[in-house]
C-alpha cells in the first residue's frame, strides 16, 4: 500500500488524500446461492496529481471485472435521462450533425439511450460498448453496436472502415478509463479536422461542495475539472473549446474538445476556470478537507440508522446504485439496518448488494407495505422519484438524504 502513484494523464506524482478502505465492485451484485467468501475486493483511494492537478483513483480495478455481459445498469432506467439525452441529441442534428453525411461515434453508448435518436433520424452512427448485454439491449433498437472497449487500436479500426467521426460523444465513460492516454490518441486520430469530442462526466468542483463522495467508486476513475482536462487534452493535440455545467447526476460538466487551433475556445471555459482557481480545487489542503467532510457524513448516516433502528423504525432504501456501494460499504451498512433496497432494474432484483449483501426487491415491495422511512441512494434522481412516490409520502413515510448532508424530509 502506497500513499503515491503516478499520473495517468501526465506522468506526474498523485498524492492520496482520501481512503475508502477495502471496496467490492460497485455493480457486481451477487446472484441468489453466490459464494460470499469469493467476492473481489480493492482499495478505494483517491488522490491529486501535482503536476497536472487531476484527481484520480491510486489504485486500477481491470476493466473486464467491471464492464461485462452481466453489466447491470441500463440507462434508460430514468425518464429524466432519457430527456436530457435527446435533448442533446436534438441540438446536435441541428448544429455539429447538420453537414453533408455526418458520421457520430458514441464512446460507452449503453442501451442506446442517447444515440438511438441519432440512428433514428438517419444519420451514420457507430455506438461502441464493451459490455455486451446493455450493448444487445442498443442493437435491439436498430443501432449499429460494436461490443468494444474503445482505445487507440480501435479509433483507428473505425476510421479505416468508416472514415473520421464529425463528432465523438460519451457521457458517464470517458471518466470510467485509466487508460485514457490511449483514447486520447484514438479521438485524436478518429476526429475530422473540424470535428468536436463531446463528453459529460460528473464535476470535481460540484463533488467537493455537496460532498458528494459517492460518486467515488470503482468505475468512476477520474474526477474532471476545467484544468485538468485541459492538461489532459493539451497532451494530445487537442484543446478544451467549451464548457456547459449540467443539472444530471448530482452535477456535471460537458465538454468540448477540438482539435488544437481549429475553433475560438468560449468565453466559459476561461469564466470555469477562475471560480475553479477561487474554490483552490487542485489543492491537496481543500481535498483533505473534503475528506472530513465525507467522515463526519459517514458517522451522521450510521447514527440516525442505528437510533431509528434502536427506536423499532422500518427502514428501507430506495435505488440499488453503483454509488450506493461506497456508502453502504463505508459506513457498514447491511440487511442489519436496512432490510431491502427496491430497483427497477431486473438484473439487479433477487441479488444481494456488493459487500454488505442487502436484499435488492422490485419497487412493488416497497408500496406493498410502506416503511416508515426509506435511505435514497439515487438521491441524483430525487425529483423523478419523489413525484412517482408520492404515495409514500403521503402515507407518512420519510425519505433519509446523505447529500449534502444528511437529513430526514
Ligand atoms: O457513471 C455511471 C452512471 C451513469 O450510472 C455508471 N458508472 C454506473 C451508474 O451509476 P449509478 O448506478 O449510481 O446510476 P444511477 O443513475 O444513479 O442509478 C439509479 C438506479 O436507481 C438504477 O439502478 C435504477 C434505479 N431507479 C429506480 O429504481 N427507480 C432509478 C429511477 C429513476 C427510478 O425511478
Ligand atoms: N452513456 C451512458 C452509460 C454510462 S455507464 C450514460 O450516460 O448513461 C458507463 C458505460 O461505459 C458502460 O456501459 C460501460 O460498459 C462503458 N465503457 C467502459 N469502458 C469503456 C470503453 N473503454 N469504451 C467504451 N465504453 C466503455
Ligand atoms: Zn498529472
Amino acid at each position: 500500500m502506497s500513499n503515491q502513484s503516478l499520473c495517468r494523464v501526465c506522468g506526474g506524482t498523485v498524492r492520496e488524500f482520501f481512503d475508502f478502505g477495502r471496496q467490492p465492485l460497485s455493480d457486481a451484485f451477487l446472484p441468489p446461492g453466490a459464494d460470499l467468501g469469493e467476492e473481489f475486493f480493492y482499495r478505494l483511494a483517491t488522490g491529486l496529481c501535482e503536476s497536472c492537478t487531476m484527481v484520480q483513483l491510486m489504485e486500477e480495478v481491470p476493466r473486464e471485472r467491471m464492464f461485462h455481459q452481466e453489466y447491470p445498469y441500463h440507462s434508460s432506467g430514468s425518464a429524466y435521462m432519457r430527456g436530457h439525452f435527446e435533448e442533446l441529441a436534438k441540438r446536435l442534428l441541428t448544429t455539429e450533425l447538420a453537414g453533408d453525411d455526418p458520421f457520430v461515434v458514441e464512446v460507452g453508448c449503453n442501451d442506446g439511450v442517447m444515440i438511438k435518436a441519432l440512428a433514428e433520424a438517419g444519420v451514420r452512427h457507430l455506438g461502441v460498448e464493451p459490455s455486451g448485454g446493455v450493448a444487445d439491449l442498443a442493437a435491439a433498437k436498430g443501432i449499429r453496436v460494436r461490443k468494444s472497449f474503445f482505445e487507440e487500436s480501435t479509433a483507428r479500426e473505425i476510421l479505416a472502415a468508416d472514415g473520421p467521426a464529425d463528432v465523438i460523444y460519451a457521457a458517464n465513460t470517458l471518466c470510467h478509463i485509466p487508460y485514457i492516454g490511449s483514447v486520447l490518441s484514438g479521438v485524436s486520430a478518429l476526429l475530422a479536422p473540424t470535428g468536436v469530442f463531446v463528453f459529460e462526466d460528473p464535476y470535481l468542483s460540484d463533488i467537493v461542495e455537496q460532498t458528494s463522495f459517492d460518486q467515488i467508486y470503482d468505475e468512476h476513475f477520474f474526477f474532471f475539472t476545467v484544468r485538468s482536462v485541459q492538461a489532459m487534452a493539451a497532451g494530445h493535440g487537442l484543446e478544451l473549446v467549451d464548457v456547459e455545467r449540467l443539472p444530471v447526476h448530482g452535477g456535471e460538466v460537458r465538454y468540448t474538445l477540438a482539435h488544437a487551433g481549429a475553433r475560438p475556445p468560449s468565453p466559459a471555459v476561461a469564466e470555469l476556470l477562475a471560480e475553479e482557481d477561487a474554490r483552490r480545487l487542485g489543492e491537496l489542503d481543500t481535498l483533505r478537507r473534503f475528506g472530513e467532510n465525507v467522515l463526519s457524513i459517514r458517522d451522521d448516516l450510521t447514527a440516525l440508522l442505528r437510533r431509528l433502528r434502536a427506536e423499532g423504525k422500518r427502514v428501507v432504501a430506495y435505488g440499488a446504485t453503483a454509488k450506493s456501494a461506497t456508502v453502504t460499504n463505508l459506513c457498514g451498512i447491511g440487511p442489519d439496518l436496512v432490510e431491502f433496497v427496491c430497483d427497477t432494474t431486473p438484473a439487479k432484483q433477487g441479488r444481494l448488494t456488493p459487500g454488505t449483501h442487502i436484499p435488492v426487491v422490485p419497487p412493488e415491495e416497497f408500496s406493498r407495505s410502506y416503511p416508515d422511512y426509506a435511505l435514497l441512494f439515487a438521491w441524483n434522481h430525487a425529483a423523478e422519484i419523489m413525484a412517482k412516490e408520492q404515495a409514500f409520502t403521503d402515507s407518512g413515510g420519510q425519505w433519509i438524504l446523505y447529500v449534502p448532508s444528511v437529513r430526514t424530509v
